[in-house]
């Protein structure tokens, strides 16, 4: 296993991250990905208000992805408890809110516990939250500095459903933020031909898995051309061609969240093969497909 890596703040066993939302919100579910080979671990996204979520189905397996809508389901403040039992663990806790106090009244219930925050400013299925605050600059940069005055590492999230992309991480960047994450998921939707309606319970969707890695690597070659601090990819990420593709575009390291699905194991499936001795340095390629 290879030395510690430091990621936008946050020391990590090794470059490959579990993304927010996926076995996020236990303790035991978290601690297991750690144990199977995650470098670190990001939480499910945690507001101000606990959530059921959206009524299912709220996520169907696609032949090249997942597509979800689970409506921002979240124990709000009692994920305090399922914090308490990772202590010493490298976790980051995802967090959401709808506006920049909700960012900082959220974050402060964790300032102690975690390592770092990430802000979720992408989530595209509930009103008010995500969607509106993440294609806004000026709202970006606000709950960045806001959730910044706990004096952690704050990582920004963003949505690929944007005109620009690159506005919003030099916003997060001017507010402080001492990584980007890119990219949440993008919009979808699918249709039962056999039952005349939509397949999800919330009609709309957003996608994941291999159907949106080329749109994940874009976005980072784009931040990473227009931003200073460091991006990590995130977006259909499955082996361990695709890290190496995603840190030639620019990123420091990788989330990885659908692929589990198909492989519980994929953590340190990839490490084996990304750390094997006559490998290549991760170092030497961060940003190395730019002209
Ligand atoms: O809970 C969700 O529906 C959800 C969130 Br918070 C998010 O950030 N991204 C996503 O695809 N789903």
């Amino acid at each position: 296993s290879p030395e510690p890596v430091m990621m936008g703040g946050v020391s990590a066993r090794n470059h490959l991250v579990l993304a927010a939302g996926v076995l996020g919100t236990c303790a035991s579910s978290l601690s297991r990905m750690l144990r199977s080979g995650a470098g670190a671990v990001v939480t499910k996204s945690i507001g101000p208000e606990p959530r059921f979520g959206h009524p299912g189905p709220c996520l169907v397996v696609l032949e090249d992805g997942l597509m979800n809508a689970m409506g921002l389901p979240n124990p709000s403040k009692q994920f305090q408890d399922e914090l308490s039992a990772l202590s010493g663990e490298p976790v980051i806790v995802s967090i959401f809110g709808g506006n920049p106090e909700q960012f900082h009244e959220v974050a402060g219930w964790f300032a102690d516990k975690a390592q770092a925050f990430e802000l979720n400013v992408s989530c595209p299925h509930a009103s008010g939250f995500g969607a509106q605050i993440g294609t806004n600059p000026d709202i970006v940069k606000a709950c960045t500095e806001a959730v910044k005055e706990w004096k952690k590492p704050a990582w920004v999230k963003l949505t690929p459903n944007v005109t620009d992309i690159t506005s919003i991480g030099k916003a997060a960047e001017e507010g402080g933020a001492d990584a980007i994450v890119a990219i949440n998921t993008v919009r979808a939707m699918r249709i039962s031909t056999g039952m005349r309606r939509p397949v999800l319970g919330n009609k709309y969707g957003g996608l994941s898995g291999k159907a949106i890695f080329p749109i994940a690597v874009r976005c980072v070659y784009e931040l990473y051309e227009a931003c200073s601090i460091p991006i990590i990819g995130c977006g259909g990420v499955s082996c361990a061609e695709d890290v190496i593709e995603m840190m030639m575009a620019g990123a420091q390291g990788v989330e990885i969240g659908s692929a589990i699905v198909r492989d519980p194991d994929i953590f340190s499936h990839i490490c084996k093969d990304l750390y094997a001795p006559d490998g290549i340095s991760p170092r030497e390629i961060v940003g190395c497909a730019h002209g």
